[in-house]
């Protein structure tokens, strides 16, 4: 595998609005960011991926998008980007921007321009249809990600519909429309010449559609089905992503990551392999496990096991094939050690053990915003207190499916897009030192506890933690190891134990943990050389091997 810049770096997700608010009006911005640029680095990150801050009427927060070309001015101007770009760079960071591109706003002049004129250059830029004068029927019986159908009347003509597979005022990009494909291209040449270092594409393999538009099986009551069912009829994204890949991100060298639900297995090389259309893309099998097309109320939680098999079976796929992207949480999905440690482990240990067996996988190892501290879910008592779309989609759907609104709340709590948006809890001080002003969301009343205040100068806080493993990863004496070493799962069978290597000619390393309270005796695969980091004081050697004990987590250099 040719080596790449990024092989060996530490990427970090900021979500702007809940970052750092740096005028007190309760909302995250861009000089905010630019501001805690010094923190960033100390932590160690090298890669910084920006959700949207184009103006946008924040129906789904931004990525709903009126305007790529301009900063919305709740997260500042142009001159802030410029400076947040030239202060990164002066520090050896990279910046992503969020490229959003299977849809735009409603309120984008492309789709205002559509509606005065659906039969004009505009109106091919998205897919209107004209309704069903007999039986009313809808073009197609496709049901949104946000729920209903994805298709809505076009403002100011009774007669069609427009399609929108997320939000109604996110209307889809029609890209079947060579026109609208090179006016994207411009937009992406435009930041990649004022120097941005690369996208994450969102949502981006709905923008090739099976066609012709047809109904598949209902799975609900309300008589329509999930998208997933025509992305999987779907073929043909390659021309699409090859083309836009030629265009703008190989001429400027840039980086992008993938946001890839939905793939088929056979189009993974194409997708990351040498000559991908990606650099990389991330790993999502843990956070679909436990779907249900019935909906967020029918969801199976996830346990250690399940965890383990989900991300063993991705490096296994990936391992000849390219770099993953690994990940435990992003703004999407709820809390990783609120989701993927059992109630008794959510403690600074348990929390140190999660974090020790996702980042040392064989990619490109994610850190969202908060999780470098621990950040935990948020209680939720009431749907008023919900600002995530997709949470009061699937709170309805829970009450139509019987729930009570105590049970579909309990749910929401879980599930909810919200729980990885309340603002970063930067100290112990009002509002968690995020803004002097109201926050826009809820803070998690733990901060007073769980802040970076408390943790920034206790050696064994979990941001410590997270320095070390960081600093472990580009370590000369095992990066070539944690870097580009092979994969291979270890006591595979052993009952919450979650174990692997990472070998070269040169060193074997054993990542080793225990998802459970009560300890567990391991076998090694030879003697130990070195104990290069552990999660607790102790170590107890054994017969067999060693003894992890509960939550333990370590890494171990092997003869
Ligand atoms: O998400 C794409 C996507 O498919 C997810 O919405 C996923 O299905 C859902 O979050 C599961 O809870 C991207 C962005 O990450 C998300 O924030 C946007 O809402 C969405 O696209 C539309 O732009
Ligand atoms: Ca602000």
């Amino acid at each position: 595998m040719k080596k790449q810049w990024w092989h060996n770096k530490v990427a970090y997700q900021i979500y702007p609005k809940s970052f750092y608010d740096s005028n007190g009006d309760g909302i995250g911005d861009l000089k905010g960011i630019t501001g805690k640029l010094p923190y960033l680095k100390d932590l160690g990150v090298d890669i910084i991926w920006l959700s949207p801050v184009y103006v946008s009427p924040l129906a789904d927060q931004g990525y709903d998008i009126a305007d790529y070309k301009a900063i919305d001015p709740r997260f500042g101007t142009m001159e802030d980007m410029d400076e947040l770009l030239e202060k990164a760079h002066s520090l050896g960071l990279y910046i992503l921007m969020d490229l959003v591109i299977n849809h735009c706003s409603d309120e984008h002049e492309w789709f205002r321009k559509a509606c005065e004129d659906p039969d004009g250059r505009y109106g091919k830029f998205f897919y209107i249809r004209d309704a069903d004068k007999e039986g009313g029927k809808l073009p197609t019986n496709w049901r949104s990600y946000f729920g209903g159908s994805v298709w809505e009347k076009l403002p100011g003509h009774d007669d069609k519909y427009y399609l929108h597979v997320f939000h109604k005022k996110q209307p889809d990009l029609n890209w079947e429309n060579p026109d609208l494909r090179e006016e994207v291209y411009r937009m992406i040449n435009w930041w990649l010449d004022r120097g941005l270092d690369g996208f994450r594409l969102d949502a981006i393999i709905n923008i090739k559609k099976a066609i012709p538009f047809r109904d598949y099986t209902p799975d609900r009551d309300d008589g329509l089905t999930s998208i997933d069912n025509m992305l999987a009829d779907a073929t043909g994204i390659g021309e699409f992503l090859s083309e836009m890949r030629n265009k703008t991100f190989r001429p400027h060298d840039s980086f992008t990551v993938g946001e890839v639900f939905n793939e088929k297995p056979e189009e993974l090389p194409d997708f990351i392999g040498e000559n991908g259309y990606f650099s990389s893309m991330y790993d999502f099998s843990e956070n679909i496990f436990g779907r249900d097309l019935a909906g967020w109320h029918a969801y199976t939680d996830i346990t250690p096991d399940d965890y383990k098999n989900c991300v063993f079976a991705t490096q296994k796929k990936v391992s000849n094939v390219g770099f993953i992207s690994n990940i435990i949480e992003n703004h999407d999905e709820p809390r990783g050690v609120s989701r993927y440690l059992p109630e008794a482990g959510r403690h600074d240990t348990g929390k140190k053990l999660l974090a020790t067996v996702y980042f040392l996988l064989h990619g490109l190892p994610w850190i969202y915003q908060g999780q470098e501290l621990g950040m935990e879910n948020i209680p939720v008592s009431s749907i008023d207190e919900v600002d995530d779309i997709s949470s009061i989609d699937s709170y309805n759907v829970a009450l139509d499916a019987g729930l009570s609104s105590s049970e579909a709340i309990k749910v929401v709590e879980k599930y909810s897009r919200d729980n990885a948006r309340t603002p970063f809890q930067w100290d112990d001080s009002e509002n968690a030192g995020f803004t002097t002003g109201m926050p826009w969301l809820r803070i998690n009343p733990n901060y007073k506890k769980l802040n970076l205040k408390a943790q920034k100068d206790d050696p064994e806080s979990v941001f410590n933690y997270y320095k070390k493993l960081i600093e472990l990863r580009k370590n000369s004496k095992y990066s070539d190891t944690l870097v580009y070493g092979t994969f291979k799962p270890w006591l595979n069978d052993m009952h919450n134990i979650m174990a692997y290597l990472r070998e070269t000619e040169a060193q074997t390393l054993l990542i080793a943990a225990n998802f459970q309270e009560s300890e567990q005796e391991i076998s090694l695969p030879s003697r130990i050389r070195e104990i290069v980091l552990n999660n607790i004081p102790d170590f107890i050697r054994s017969e067999k091997g060693m003894i992890l004990q509960g939550w333990q987590a370590v890494v171990l250099e092997l003869e």
